[in-house]
């Protein structure tokens, strides 16, 4: 393997470097295989313009969705040679799956770091790294570069068409470039799909592309390695950048107090099971489930205990623990309802929405939403409750409607 620095001196000399086969072949199966699921599970729909790919899908905020996707910005065969390029204060910019079908034009030639508007050229700030987790050939749209354009001292113009190199590669290599050089997905002309990860590093001082701090929750990113915490942003950079009371942030995502949280989660669900099974005298005399009996208002977790209910509290957090078991029981009503709303949403995230549906025809859209619904015609009610511009209310509407007017083609 050629050693970590060698290949960073390269994407800053030349503008890229592919890492042949650095990927273990079972992890690039999984991530595949995670990817496809995530595909279906969130409906997820293709992109709105030439950009994104009128016949290509992402996934954005690839953490939020299955820890597993920590390994990509941590992976020892390609982020030793990124914090060659920029330094170890790095920071994950984006983490984005690209699903590519075949007949997906050439997206437009573009620089990454293009967005800050920095004169150019300068010295990377930011480092794009493109998993393949399909082979990448001619015909499937490897991603196109332009040799030395990452000196170049503007970014490409609009419909631009420079000379470009194909970047071909068996799945499991990597494309590390400099975040300057024009590049761009390339067509696909073949009958089989395009699949990458594009895993997008910048420097630590620069914003980044998706911000993580607020799309990533604190419980998730404490299941996360330390170095991914300071990856995503919990930390300083030259130890002023970032900091919260002059404390560096790395401190506030303690996987301790991630153990404290799941001791008293597992404490919560074996007093819920204690509750459901256990027997407790009420003042008339009669025996009924101890879970019934605390609903009522006047009847309080320390009765029960009292009553011999072996119900476990740590000393420390008795307080809390008595609340949550007892806030459960009180409301379990009140949250099945809220469970049923919920799983009535995922349905309508599905819902499918035929090909032909007349959006004019449904009373209370407004003329804007309607138009955008025709001009996008989204294929389920999860795809167009995420188009800009269409509330979740015209959504609602819509969902009544839905199985209402048969489509002529459908
Ligand atoms: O899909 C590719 O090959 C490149 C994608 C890319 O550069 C982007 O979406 O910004």
């Amino acid at each position: 393997m050629i050693p970590a620095n060698e290949s960073a001196e390269r994407v800053v000399a030349d503008g890229w470097t592919v890492l042949r086969n650095v990927i273990e072949p079972e992890l690039v199966a999984a991530l595949l295989a995670r990817i496809d699921s995530l595909m279906l599970e969130l409906g997820i729909p293709y992109g709105s313009n030439a950009f994104l790919g009128q016949r290509t899908r992402r996934i954005f905020n690839l953490l939020s969705h299955d820890p597993l996707f920590a390994s990509v910005p941590l992976h020892a065969g390609v982020l030793p040679v990124v914090e060659g390029v920029l330094d170890r204060e790095l920071l994950l910019s984006s983490l984005t799956a690209i699903e590519m079908q075949p007949g997906q034009d050439g997206q437009p030639f573009h620089a990454d770091d293009g967005s800050y508007g920095l004169p150019k050229p300068h010295r990377p700030f930011n480092s794009t790294a493109i998993w393949a987790l399909t082979d990448f050939t001619l015909e499937n749209g490897a991603t196109r570069l332009v040799p030395g354009s990452h000196r170049s001292e503007r970014n490409p113009q609009r419909g631009e068409q420079p000379q470009s190199v194909a970047a071909e590669m068996p799945a499991g290599s990597v494309l590390v470039y400099h975040g300057s050089l024009w590049h761009a997905g390339g067509a696909n002309r073949s009958a089989a799909r395009r699949v990458a990860i594009v895993c997008n590093y910048c420097a630590g001082f620069l914003r980044q592309e998706e911000c993580q701090l607020l799309a990533l929750s604190r419980e998730q990113v404490a299941r996360f390695p330390p170095r991914l915490h300071s990856l995503i942003g919990y930390g300083t950079y030259r130890g002023l950048l970032g900091h919260v009371d002059q404390r560096n942030p790395a401190g506030l995502v303690d996987p301790e107090r991630w153990d404290v949280f799941e001791r008293r989660r597992s404490r919560f669900d074996r007093n819920q099971r204690t509750l459901a099974q256990a027997l407790v005298r009420t003042a008339e005399g009669d025996r009924v489930p101890a879970e019934q009996w605390l609903r009522r208002p006047e009847i309080h977790l320390p009765d029960l205990i009292a009553q011999g209910v072996p119900i476990q509290l740590d000393p420390a957090r008795a307080a809390v623990d008595i609340a949550s078991v007892e806030t459960a029981a009180k409301y379990a009503g009140y949250l099945r309802r809220e469970e049923s709303e919920i799983e009535r949403a995922r349905r309508d995230e599905r819902r499918r929405i035929p090909r032909e549906f007349p959006f004019e025809r449904v009373p209370g859209l407004s003329k804007e939403i309607v138009q955008r619904l025709q001009q996008i015609r989204p294929d389920t009610l999860g795809h167009a409750l995420r188009i800009p511009g269409v509330t979740p209310g015209a959504v609602a509407v819509l969902s009544a409607y839905v199985g209402r007017f048969p489509s002529p083609t459908s």
